[in-house]
């Protein structure tokens, strides 16, 4: 009898373990565009539009080589408006037995399919490097989970950058090598760029006229939406910034919103790169003597460290991780985040480039939105769906443990041993917001002062008992209590009200 296969949204690669179970010649592939999936949270035009394009030309794909796919577009009349439902539609539709699918990425919708009165076949998701299974193997029975340690399983498992069993050039990380601060400019002209074909031009019309309230804009669409273009921009960044990305991983430059950095996250979790080959290509370029260690390692290791263990993280925590509020945080997310007016330089860079081009690099969103965010005790669940809806390659799975656990320390420590927290001071060294900022962050206190270096003493003294026993924290406490009496009180009077003025909506 005839099984359906359902390809999800982010499950657009050839080798997906669903497709491989089943059979082209009498299988049904389900893929569709469904109002459940795009407004779980209001996601980015630019996602949306990203997504549904793929999503068609991978399903055009499929049927050229055999497949028979029951696609449904959003606009359909009979659309049942969930995945779910859609299956339940194309079960009837073709009398088929079941449905075999590859593991979602989101709790919400593997307990959604696990309920359907269907008969299902869950299979692992192994576009992954470890599985569910390695990870928890991995994890199990130690104290702290840190990255480091798990990354180096993933390097001795792929055989990347190693010479024999150990790590190329003898040393497992080179990150000190990348904290290079701001340049005074960038020699990359960005990620290359596709005209929207007649494909992308209908899903660009359809998303403006579905999504016309949410953030972002979908005018200058220009990512690739097929594997063949990802790669095309693979090989180009590769080639023009892979050198340099080591170096400036951190720094954040006024108005260059990509530095050097990949922008890969999107095609990798939507399934037009796969991890490894990515890996394994940058590898080349360090083999062939085109780009330097720092710069390779730099980048292996946030795609088979990183990107690997918050998946183990996400999966191993469980479906509540997400209402984690260790910090007991609840201040809402202020409309500084939807664009709303603002002084502040690097929040105003940060936010404006996320809504035009529903991207912002890691160090943008974890020192600058996050730990803004995490200063000013913003409620994290609030911060986790900001960044799940405004960025074009979010995923719970994958942004769930970035949000919760790096940026806001919600998770209480499974993650950060420490949260990112840091003053102004910080992001003066590493990009050049500053200088234009209409605040002066060399300013402790006072009218001009810079809001990051009120709210930093402020949330380390409001999370005294949390934090005093922390011996990475010690030395900023000790810094405090070395303060005189006098200007403490200002920090935390002129704190308070400038949380006042935030709360209020009026303009910071
Ligand atoms: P590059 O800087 O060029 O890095 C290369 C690749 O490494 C990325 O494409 C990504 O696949 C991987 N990577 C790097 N850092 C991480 C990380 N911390 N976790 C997982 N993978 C990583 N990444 C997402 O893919 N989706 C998200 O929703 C997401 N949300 C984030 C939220 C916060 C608060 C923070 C601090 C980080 C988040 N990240 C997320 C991680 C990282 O910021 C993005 O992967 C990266 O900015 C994507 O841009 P890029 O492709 O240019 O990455
Ligand atoms: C993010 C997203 C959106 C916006 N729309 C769809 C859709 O219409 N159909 C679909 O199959 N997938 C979509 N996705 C991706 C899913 O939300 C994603 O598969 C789950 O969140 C699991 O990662
Ligand atoms: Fe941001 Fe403060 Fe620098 Fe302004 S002075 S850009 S608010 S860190």
């Amino acid at each position: 009898m005839v099984r359906l296969v359902l390809v999800l949204g982010d499950q657009l690669s050839d080798n997906l373990s669903a497709l491989r179970k089943c059979d082209k010649a009498e299988d049904i592939v389900v893929m569709a565009e469904v109002a459940d999936e795009a407004s779980y949270v209001k996601h980015h035009p630019k996602k949306i539009a990203f997504l549904f394009a793929a999503m068609r030309k991978f399903a055009l794909r499929l049927e050229n080589d055999g497949w028979q796919v029951a696609y449904t577009k959003l606009d359909d009349p009979d659309n049942a408006g969930s995945i779910t439902g859609e299956l339940l539609r194309r079960a009837e539709e073709h009398d088929a037995a079941g449905v075999v699918y590859t593991e979602p990425g989101e709790w919400r919708l593997i307990e959604a399919l696990g309920d359907m009165p269907l008969k299902t076949h869950s299979l692992p998701d192994d576009r992954f490097i470890a599985s569910h299974d390695e990870f928890d193997d991995w994890a199990e029975g130690r104290k702290q989970l840190r990255m480091e340690y798990f990354y180096r399983e993933m390097r001795r498992k792929t055989g990347l950058l190693m010479d024999g069993d150990e790590p190329e050039g003898d040393k497992w990380n080179y990150d000190h090598e990348n904290r290079k601060s701001a340049p005074d400019a960038v020699h990359y002209s960005g990620p290359m760029q596709f005209t929207p074909d007649d494909t992308v031009k209908d899903v660009l019309d359809l998303v403006r006229e579905r999504f016309p309230s949410n953030f972002g804009t979908v005018d200058n669409f220009w990512f690739a939406t097929d594997a063949g273009q990802a790669q095309r921009h693979l090989t180009h960044w590769i080639k023009k910034a892979l050198p340099h990305f080591g170096d400036y991983q951190d720094a954040m430059v006024t108005d260059e919103p990509y530095m050097y950095h990949a922008i890969v996250g999107l095609y990798i979790n939507a399934g037009l790169l796969d991890p490894l080959d990515v890996c394994q290509q940058v590898e080349q370029a360090y083999k062939d003597g085109d780009a330097p260690l720092n710069a390779t390692e730099g980048f292996i290791r946030q795609i088979i460290g990183w990107r690997e263990y918050v998946r183990g993280i996400y999966f191993r925590e469980g479906p509540d991780y997400t209402d984690n509020n260790y910090l007991e945080h609840d201040r809402d997310l202020p409309d500084v985040y939807w664009g709303g007016e603002t002084k502040m330089k690097c929040m105003q860079q940060s936010v404006a480039q996320t809504r035009d081009e529903a991207y912002a690099h890691h160090i943008q969103r974890l020192m600058v939105t996050g730990n803004f965010a995490l200063l000013a005790g913003i409620h994290p669940h609030q911060v986790h769906e900001w960044y799940l809806a405004v960025y074009a390659d979010a995923y719970e799975w994958v942004e769930a443990p970035n949000v919760i656990g790096m940026s806001q320390f919600a998770d209480g420590g499974i993650i950060a041993s420490k949260p990112y927290v840091s003053s102004g001071n910080y992001i003066d060294k590493m990009s050049d917001y500053c200088k234009s900022c209409a605040y002066k962050v060399k300013d402790k206190t006072g009218e001009d002062a810079c809001p990051f270096n009120l709210l930093y003493w402020d949330f380390l003294v409001r999370h005294r008992n949390r934090f005093k026993a922390n011996p990475r924290m010690g030395q900023m406490y000790a810094t405090w209590d070395r303060m005189a009496d006098e200007k403490r009180d200002t920090i935390r009077t002129e704190a308070a009200a400038w949380l006042e003025k935030l709360d209020a909506g009026d303009p910071v």
